[in-house]
């Protein structure tokens, strides 16, 4: 399956065959992946997509896998998405994912696939879009992003959800770190999972006692929940809460103006993309040494190289 066609008609039929090459296509940011994407962009928009974040360690692989089969126990189909900043030393954590996930890979109503950023600077966030773009021109009416809650780019994913699910653990200072990274503004529903150990109770106060604080939630207060990921607890119930902020997303009218802000977002990004190529392309070209030293000195001006490096091509002397 090498022809983009026919890969996108497979992805149109719901293949997963076809679905594996094209999201292949997509993290490698090749031309045929660009294409499918423009081309299917068309056909998505109607999946809910669900971020799933938070520190290392708290359980969101788990708690993903333990809502995957929940919803395939309700007939929908999912897709699952784990995107992993930390590239290229993490072979094992995916690893480790993938084997945690096996249950939901078994099962043909759902698919499961690890991103990584695979040292390429920026175009993670664009990756997730378009693979989220993927599976939601399959069929996947349900989309599941794992990242872990620490940088930039994770927080550039989360824009990609409707929902975003922060995960918390019980434990010393998790409140700190939930704080430190940035996670309490970008969450709508928060969990408490490993509520099977101690504190769990006390971290849903810390929790509910930031959110008052910290912001204003006039139509949506983002509801705190404990769940057991290991057993299922607690998952029924925060598959319901999901759904309920889908609810609140239609009725409010903010699921139909979603695409439109995630349509300048995506732009901004791509412009972003191709800045950076530019900038990495010029620090190849054999003046750029030259032309840091000349401004330097004072003998040239950066707005000038600036200007070389926008339109992607070295400046001519006068
Ligand atoms: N006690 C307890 N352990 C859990 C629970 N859920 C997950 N774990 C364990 O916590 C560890 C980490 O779980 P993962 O699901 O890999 O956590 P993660 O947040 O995806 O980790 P990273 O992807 O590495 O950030 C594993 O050993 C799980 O078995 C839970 O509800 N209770
Ligand atoms: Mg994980």
């Amino acid at each position: 399956m090498k022809d983009w066609l026919t890969v996108q008609t497979g992805i149109r039929n719901g293949d997963k065959r076809a679905v594996a090459r094209g999201l292949t296509w997509v993290e490698q940011g090749t031309d045929n992946g660009k294409r499918l994407v423009k081309s299917l962009f068309g056909s998505a928009g109607r999946a809910h997509v669900i971020g799933v974040t938070g520190a290392p360690g708290v359980g969101k692989s788990t708690l993903v896998n333990a809502l995957a089969l929940h919803l395939r126990q309700k007939g929908r189909y999912v897709g699952i998405l784990a995107v992993d900043p930390s590239s290229p030393f993490s072979g094992g954590a995916i690893l480790g994912d993938r084997i945690r996930m096996q249950d939901s890979v078994m099962d043909p109503g759902v698919f499961m696939r690890s991103l990584a950023s695979r040292g390429h600077l920026g175009g993670l966030s664009r990756a997730t879009f378009g693979a989220v773009t993927v599976l939601d021109a399959a069929g996947f009416d349900t989309i599941l992003i794992e990242t872990v809650g620490a940088g930039q780019s994770e927080v550039e994913i989360m824009q990609l959800a409707h929902t975003t699910v922060v995960v918390l653990a019980p434990g010393l200072g998790d409140d700190i770190q939930a704080i430190k990274a940035g996670i309490l503004e970008i969450g709508q529903v928060f969990v408490v999972n490993k509520a099977d150990r101690d504190g769990a109770d006390h971290t849903v106060r810390s929790i509910r006692g930031m959110l008052t604080l910290a912001t204003e939630h006039p139509d949506w207060m983002p509801p705190i929940l404990k769940t057991v990921a290991e057993r299922g607890e607690g998952v029924a119930a925060l598959r319901e809460t999901i759904d309920g902020h889908r609810q609140h997303l239609e009725t409010s009218g903010i699921w139909h103006q979603f695409r439109r802000t995630q349509s300048e977002h995506v732009v901004g990004q791509v412009l972003e993309d191709w800045l950076l190529r530019h900038l990495n392309e010029a620090r190849g070209w054999p003046q750029w040494p030259g032309w840091l030293a000349a401004i330097a000195e004072g003998r040239l001006d950066p707005e000038r190289v600036a200007e070389s490096v926008w339109h992607g091509a070295p400046y001519e002397e006068d």
